[in-house]
């Protein structure tokens, strides 16, 4: 009877891993057939003239902007009424990025009920465009943790992989539709996938980044990438005309950890110089203005590009203490490593709120 038990047992496992490697991308190659299930899906909803939203999250990056675009165009060549939006202004790098492949920014959609939506590049509400508990969510594409908190009321399409960044997934997209890639949306991918993965330097870079980036890179006509990543971090980390507000959330997320409620701004500079002279002016500001930010601590990383360390700031009670802890760094001397991935910084702070929590209680 064990014997029997056992086998069955073991049957079912065999069972659910084949299944599970035949829905796995296989060569690169993903065998999920999205759009049959999304033209079903429409039809269903009966709103088959509407058009469908592919968007990103808010405080938009040059990912989250430009896979929006490129995933919008692969489903217009297969035949889907498609249109990319942003959920809020570009910052430089996207505006640059897409100045330099000359397509036009997308429209910013405020509030996204009623709306049918792709999601791009992100997967919790508190990333997402206003409205979004009130949209008909029809896929999701990303590369982050899985944090689902984002409800649907009909089954989506969920493509998620630990890439280093949403553009290299929808460039896979591309290959699994049958459609080729113009120079136009393979600059804008090889850019985002730069942007994502900091010139394919950061700990999330993939194999299949890189091999993604090297080939949109030919097709995008670009001779020189790190030239054109420094032209385009240039524009990126030119904050002349920014107050310190406008900077500090250009790349702004939150979290709860340990019942509070934590804000995580990311920040780059071009080289050390600048780092240190824009923490300096950054640190000031939110010394003066940290009460009005409406969280209970605020964290900064200010990176450079030029030789890839990052300065940490710390804002709120013992919120200083609390990440030279979780770092493992000298609370005077905040500085790491920028691949350090800002969801394992995250990660590591929720952990030391946590057991501090659970002490005073
Ligand atoms: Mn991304």
């Amino acid at each position: 009877m064990k014997a029997l038990k056992f086998f069955l047992r073991m049957w079912g496992f065999i069972v659910g891993m084949l299944l599970t490697f035949a829905a796995l991308p296989v060569g690169g190659e993903c065998r999920a057939q999205p759009d049959d299930i999304r033209s079903a899906l429409i039809e269903e909803l009966g709103e088959v003239e509407k058009p469908t939203y592919v968007i990103g999250h808010t405080c938009p990056d040059s990912d989250t902007v430009c896979s929006a675009i490129a995933y919008a165009n692969l489903k217009q060549q297969l035949n889907f009424k498609c249109e990319a939006r942003v959920s809020g202004a570009l910052n430089r790098e996207s505006e640059f990025i897409l100045k330099y492949f000359d397509v036009p920014a997308p429209p910013v959609l405020e509030n996204a009920v009623g709306c049918n939506v792709i999601l791009v590049d992100h997967n919790v509400a508190s990333q997402a465009v206003s409205g979004i508990d009130g949209a008909n969510i029809l896929e999701i594409v990303d590369h982050h943790n899985l944090f689902g908190d984002i409800k649907s009321n009909s089954p989506v399409f969920y493509l998620r992989m630990p890439v280093g960044c949403t553009a290299t997934i929808v460039r896979m997209c591309y290959r699994n539709g049958n459609v080729d890639v113009d120079k136009k949306m393979a600059g804008l991918m090889f850019a985002a996938i730069l942007s994502d993965t900091d010139n394919l330097r950061s700990a999330t870079t993939t194999n299949l980044d890189r091999q993604t980036a090297d080939e949109l890179q030919k097709l995008a006509e670009i001779d020189d990438r790190t030239k054109f990543f420094l032209d385009m971090e240039r524009e990126f980390t030119d904050y002349s005309g920014m107050t310190e507000r406008e900077i500090i959330f250009t790349d702004f997320k939150t979290f709860d950890a340990g019942g509070l409620k934590c804000g995580y701004s990311t920040v780059a500079t071009l080289d050390a110089e600048a780092r240190d002279e824009l923490s300096g002016r950054l640190a000031e500001f939110m010394t003066e203005n940290f009460s009005s930010t409406g969280v209970d601590m605020f964290f900064v990383k200010v990176h450079e590009i030029e030789n890839y360390t990052a300065k940490m700031l710390a804002f709120g009670n013992s919120a200083r203490e609390i990440l030279a802890a979780a770092l493992n760094l000298d609370a005077e001397n905040l500085f790491l490593p920028v691949n350090v991935p800002n969801k394992k910084i995250a990660r590591a702070i929720s952990a030391v709120l946590e057991t501090s929590r659970q002490q005073v209680a």
